[in-house]
């Protein structure tokens, strides 16, 4: 049986990668930090919390990953732990240093002393991109990050290569582009977008406050997102794939899909708030996939109508759920 180590797991992603990599037959592990309340919320959601091992570490202490494997021997690890919310970037420009790019360090070298033979994972992201250079971005375009997390995730992506050219080390960067779900942090738009309007909805609000709408994202589904890193580290040799849809769509009319599923019109609820503008801006990002097609056979699946709808379903569902208490 395959162990896999998962940072983050308690996260969108690392919930759905767990999921994948269960029904793939592994063994998964996953690092849980201390915290003065669970938060296992995105396993219970998918039934897999008594289904994945936690262990207690923390991506900033380096000790602690070494304990974990040398005691667990996971044959793959996948590091998705982050500060991954670009807005408290600016909040808390050393604490996103620490956690998205030290962080990440810290597991490569964890890595390299208890056994390099590991296969790595590191959660690249288009925000690296940021003040775009080419029009559709791929794994040559270069780099500009308009953000601390951008500059951190950089870091975190160079250093894996570095890892990768200096050990002879299995470690990949997957740049994946904006990935949605209904488990998606309250605090991104798409999510923000969907439980606002079932809100909305239901009587409960009458107003949707949204800073710039005009920015445009290349968004996927994160269930079909995680296969791709699990593709990444049984593809032959180590390399980098961007990971994304090939559409780009503005802020506004990811909106009015939302409301129009509801019946309702955006424009009628939805007020701009600057205090929500950023310091900087990621503008446009539009992301080419081919790479990935070709090599590893991956493909975006589901469509962004098809995401909000299931979005905007789950989180009226859950709403009637609270209120009936
Ligand atoms: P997320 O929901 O914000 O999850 C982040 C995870 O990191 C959580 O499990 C969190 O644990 C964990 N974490 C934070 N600080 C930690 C620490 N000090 N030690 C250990 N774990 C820590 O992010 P996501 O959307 O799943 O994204 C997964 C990864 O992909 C992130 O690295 C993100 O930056 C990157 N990424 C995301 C996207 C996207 O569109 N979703 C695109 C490109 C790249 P707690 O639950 O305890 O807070
Ligand atoms: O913003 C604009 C905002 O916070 C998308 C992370 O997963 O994807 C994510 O980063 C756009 C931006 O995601 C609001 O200014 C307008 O232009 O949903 P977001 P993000 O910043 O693109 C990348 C790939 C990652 O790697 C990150 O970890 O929407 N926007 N009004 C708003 N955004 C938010 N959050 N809230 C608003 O009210």
């Amino acid at each position: 049986m395959k162990t896999a180590l998962i940072s983050g797991i308690t996260g969108q992603d690392g919930a759905y990668l767990a999921e994948y990599l269960l029904s793939k037959g592994y063994n998964v592990l996953g690092i849980i930090r201390r915290l003065s309340t669970q938060n296992i919320e995105r396993l219970s959601y998918l039934n897999i919390a008594d289904k994945v091992k936690l262990l207690d570490g923390d991506i900033l202490d380096l000790s602690s990953l070494i304990r974990i494997l040398k005691d667990y021997k996971p044959g793959e690890v996948y590091n998705l732990a982050a500060q991954s919310f670009v807005g408290t970037s600016w909040q808390q420009p050393i604490l996103t240093s620490n956690v998205t790019a030290i962080g990440a360090l810290n597991l490569l070298e964890a890595i390299r002393l208890v056994d390099p033979s590991i296969k790595f994972y590191q959660a690249s992201t288009s925000e690296m991109f940021g003040k775009i250079k080419e029009t559709v971005q791929s794994e040559t375009t270069p780099f500009h990050p308009r953000s601390p997390y951008g500059v951190s995730k950089l870091y975190a992506h160079w250093m894996t290569v570095n890892y990768r050219e200096s050990y002879n080390m299995f470690a990949c960067a997957g740049i994946l582009f904006n990935h949605e779900s209904p488990i998606r942090g309250l605090e991104f738009v798409t999510r923000k977008v969907t439980y606002t309007a079932a809100r909305i909805k239901l009587g409960l609000q009458d107003k949707l406050s949204l800073g710039n709408i005009d920015t445009k994202r290349d968004w996927g589904h994160a269930r079909d997102y995680v296969k791709a890193m699990y593709l990444m580290l049984q593809h032959d040799k180590p390399e980098d794939f961007v990971i994304a849809t090939g559409r780009t769509t503005s802020v506004r009319d990811m909106c009015e899909i939302a409301f129009d599923y509801l019946g309702l019109n955006y424009e009628d609820y939805v007020v701009i708030d600057k205090e929500l503008f950023r310091p900087a801006e990621v503008e446009i990002l539009i992301g080419n996939p081919s790479k990935a097609e070709k090599y590893l056979g991956w493909k975006s699946r589901t469509t962004l109508e098809e995401m909000i709808k299931e979005m905007v379903e789950a989180d009226l569902k859950r709403i009637k759920e609270e209120i009936k208490g």
